[in-house]
């Protein structure tokens, strides 16, 4: 069976995890794909990922490596030197999260998490930036604290903190009273902004963002509800 599949199928699991729904007609699929996620516990865009991953039931090794260690060896897989990075069977090697998660939702159909329309994925998109952009800055602030006292820039960390602040604003205000953000379906935009704010819970527990936006404080606890939330919860 390995290599392809010429069978009546509707939906099946692959030996490597992946589930392939296809019209009832003999066409070969690409069967084992071997997929590896060099991901941190704490990045919240690996977490992002790996939500991915659980969502639609794709398994994947993961290979722990730090960005910052001295030895670190993620510039052999991304030239930036950023985690994550998704390491395909032929040792493509794809970077950055938005584009991992794009392919992961295309090469399974299971649980779609980036709609068709345009218009609705376009949104799904800007609120995976937002959430993006909102993790840039408040990573910005933790490495920024990091530095000697005197190499710190007052003026850099309080830029970064009024993006986080009007980025909480805007995900409160567009998420409403809606169950998701994009509406009646759990996308790529709950997963996106739900990771941003759990990194905030790990990284950034000063800032009250449950008391100032209670919206966003239930759709963080209906997102902890999910498997694919509760077993990616980063450690400090
Ligand atoms: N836009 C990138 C951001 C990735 C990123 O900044 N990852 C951090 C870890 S949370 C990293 O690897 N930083 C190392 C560095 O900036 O050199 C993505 O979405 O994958």
């Amino acid at each position: 069976m390995q290599g392809q599949c010429s069978t009546r199928i509707t939906s099946t699991r692959a030996r490597a995890g992946l589930y392939f729904a296809v019209p009832s007609r003999r066409i070969p699929i690409p069967f084992r794909i071997v997929l590896k996620l060099i991901y941190s516990p704490t990045s919240p865009y690996a977490r992002k990922v790996r939500v991915v991953l659980a969502e639609k039931r794709i398994e994947c090794q993961s290979v722990e490596m730090s960005p910052w260690a001295p030895d670190t060896r993620v510039p052999q897989f991304n030239p930036l030197g950023k985690i994550p990075v998704l390491m395909l069977d032929d040792d493509t090697a794809l970077y950055d999260s938005r584009v991992i998660v794009e392919y992961l939702d295309d090469v399974s159909p299971v649980s779609r998490l980036i709609p068709d329309p345009a218009r609705q994925r376009i949104v799904v998109r800007r609120w995976e930036a937002l959430a993006d952009g909102m993790c840039d800055a408040a990573i910005g602030i933790v490495l920024e604290r990091r530095r000697a006292p005197a190499q710190q820039s007052p003026d850099y960390i309080d830029r970064q903190q009024r993006k986080l602040a009007a980025g909480l604003a805007e995900m409160s205000r567009e998420l409403g009273e809606r169950t998701w953000c994009n509406g009646e379906a759990f996308t790529l935009a709950d997963i996106a902004a739900g990771c941003m704010l759990g990194y905030l819970d790990l990284r950034h527990a000063d800032i009250d963002w449950r008391g100032h936006y209670p919206s966003l404080a239930r759709h963080a606890e209906k997102l902890a509800r999910r498997a694919s939330f509760a077993d990616t919860i980063p450690a400090p």
